[in-house]
C-alpha cells in the first residue's frame, strides 16, 4: 500500500518525558511545543496529568495555549483517570493498557475480558465528552494476536478515533510490524496508530512499515528521548519519509528541525549524535576524492537529502590523504583564488603527502592555496614587468 495520509503524534512532552535525563520545567515544556507547533506536528502527547501535580498544571498550561497542533494526554485505562484527563482541557485522551502475559501477570493483573470491560467503560464516558479517543495495548507485538484482535475490535464498535500498536521493548522488525498493522488495518475501522521502542535500532523502519501497511499516526519524540534509548525520532522520521517522497513532509517547516534537536539535546544534556539524521555533524560532509568530484558535479550522486530543503550546506572534506584535486580545485573557487589545474594537482600531492605524516587542518591546506596563488601573482608580477621593460 502506498503512503499517502498520515500524522505525527509528537511525544516528547510525555515518552520524551521518560528519558532518564528529562526533567523539564514548565517555561521549557512550552517551549518546546510552541517549537514543535511551529515545525507542524498535527499532536503533541503530554504527560499524564495524574502522574504529579505539576504534570496537572502543565497539561492545562499546554492545553490551553491555543497551538494548532492538537494536545493529547496519556493515561491508563481507568475512569478516575478519564476524568482528569478531559478536565485538562486537552483535546484528546490516549489510553493505554498492557495485554502481553508479562503485564497481565507482573503489572495489573488483568484478564483479557476484564480489560475489555474496563475500557468500555472509559469510552463510554469519553464519548459523552467531545474529545478524540484511542486506545493502544501496551507491549502489543509480545501480545497473543487473537487476545489483540478481540481487544480492538471491542474497542472499535465503540467508535473511538484510534487504535494504536505500541512496540514496547523494541522487540518487533519491519516484517512483523507490517503483517500486525496490516490484519488490524482489516479488522478495525478506527485510525491506526504506532508507537515503537528503538532498543535494536528498527524503530524509524518499523515505523515506515506501519505506514506502508496502513497506519495513519506514528509516535516520535525529537532525537528519539524516551525510556531506555526511546522511540522512533522525529527527524528520522521525516527523513525516511523524504527519502520516499519529499512531497509528504513538505506540510513540515523542515529547517526547524536543527533548532528543535539542538534544544532538546541542550535541555537533556546530551550531544546530537554525530551520525544523527539530518542533523548529526558529518550528515551533509563528503570525503573521499571520488565522492567529492561527483558531488561537485551533482549532489545527488551521493545525497538522498537535500541538505538546503532542511535549511543546511553540505561540506567537502579536503584536508586529509583521500582528497581529490577536483575537491581542492573547489576550495580554492570557494577562497576566490586563481590557480591553474597544475598547481591544484601539485597541492593535492602535497595533501596527501603531508597527511599521511599527521593530521591536517583545513587551516593548513588553507594556507598552501594562499601560498600558491600568492606566488603565482608575484610570477606573472614579475613577467609583466620584465616584458614592460624589455619593451621600454
Ligand atoms: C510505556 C507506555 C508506552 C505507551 C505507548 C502507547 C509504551 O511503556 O511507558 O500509548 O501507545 O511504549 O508501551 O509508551
Ligand atoms: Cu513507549
Amino acid at each position: 500500500m502506498g503512503i499517502e495520509k498520515f500524522s505525527i503524534i509528537e511525544s516528547t512532552l510525555r515518552e520524551g518525558e521518560q528519558f532518564v535525563n528529562a526533567f523539564f520545567s514548565t517555561e521549557e515544556k512550552i517551549r518546546i511545543a510552541r517549537l514543535l507547533d511551529e515545525f507542524g506536528v498535527e499532536y503533541l502527547e503530554l504527560t499524564s496529568p495524574c502522574a504529579s501535580p505539576q504534570s496537572r498544571k502543565d497539561c492545562e498550561a499546554i492545553a490551553g495555549m491555543g497551538l494548532r497542533a492538537k494536545t493529547l494526554t496519556h493515561i491508563r485505562c481507568n475512569l478516575e483517570d478519564a476524568r482528569i484527563a478531559v478536565d485538562t482541557g486537552v483535546d484528546g485522551v490516549d489510553v493505554v493498557i498492557g495485554t502481553s502475559s508479562y503485564l497481565r501477570e507482573f503489572s495489573h493483573g488483568k484478564s483479557i475480558d476484564a480489560i475489555i470491560e474496563l475500557a468500555q467503560g472509559v469510552f463510554e464516558f469519553l464519548q459523552t465528552q467531545n474529545v478524540e479517543m484511542r486506545f493502544s495495548t501496551e507491549d502489543s507485538l509480545r501480545s497473543n494476536p487473537e487476545d489483540l484482535y478481540r481487544v480492538y475490535e471491542a474497542v472499535d464498535k465503540l467508535g473511538i478515533h484510534r487504535v494504536g500498536i505500541a512496540d514496547t521493548v523494541g522487540v518487533g522488525n519491519p516484517r512483523q510490524i507490517y503483517d500486525l498493522v496490516s490484519t488490524l488495518r482489516s479488522r478495525v475501522h478506527a485510525d491506526i496508530e504506532f508507537h515503537g521502542h528503538n532498543d535494536t535500532g528498527c524503530a524509524i523502519a518499523n515505523a515506515f512499515a506501519a505506514l506502508e501497511a496502513g497506519a495513519t499516526h506514528i509516535d516520535t519524540s525529537v532525537l528519539g528521548i524516551g525510556e531506555r534509548n526511546g522511540i522512533t525520532p522525529l527527524g528520522g522520521l521525516v527523513a525516511r519519509l523524504y527519502a520516499y517522497d519529499p512531497q509528504l513532509v513538505s506540510k513540515y517547516r523542515l529547517p526547524l528541525l536543527m533548532e528543535l534537536d539542538q534544544t532538546i539535546a541542550e535541555l537533556v544534556e546530551v550531544d546530537i549524535p554525530f551520525n544523527n539524521y539530518v542533523t548529526g555533524f558529518s550528515a551533509f560532509t563528503h570525503k573521499a576524492g571520488i565522492h567529492a568530484k561527483a558531488v561537485l558535479n551533482n549532489p545527488e550522486t551521493y545525497e538522498i537529502l537535500k541538505p538546503e530543503d532542511f535549511g543546511l550546506t553540505r561540506y567537502i572534506h579536503i584536508a586529509h590523504r583521500l582528497t581529490g584535486w577536483n575537491a581542492v580545485r573547489s576550495r580554492a573557487d570557494q577562497l576566490n583564488l586563481k590557480l591553474s589545474d597544475d598547481q591544484v594537482k601539485l597541492i593535492t600531492e602535497q595533501i596527501k603527502y603531508l597527511s599521511d605524516e599527521s593530521v591536517l587542518s583545513l587551516d593548513v591546506v588553507d594556507s598552501l592555496l594562499r601560498n600558491a596563488a600568492n606566488y603565482r601573482q608575484f610570477r606573472n608580477t614579475r613577467r609583466k614587468l620584465q616584458v614592460e621593460s624589455v619593451g621600454a
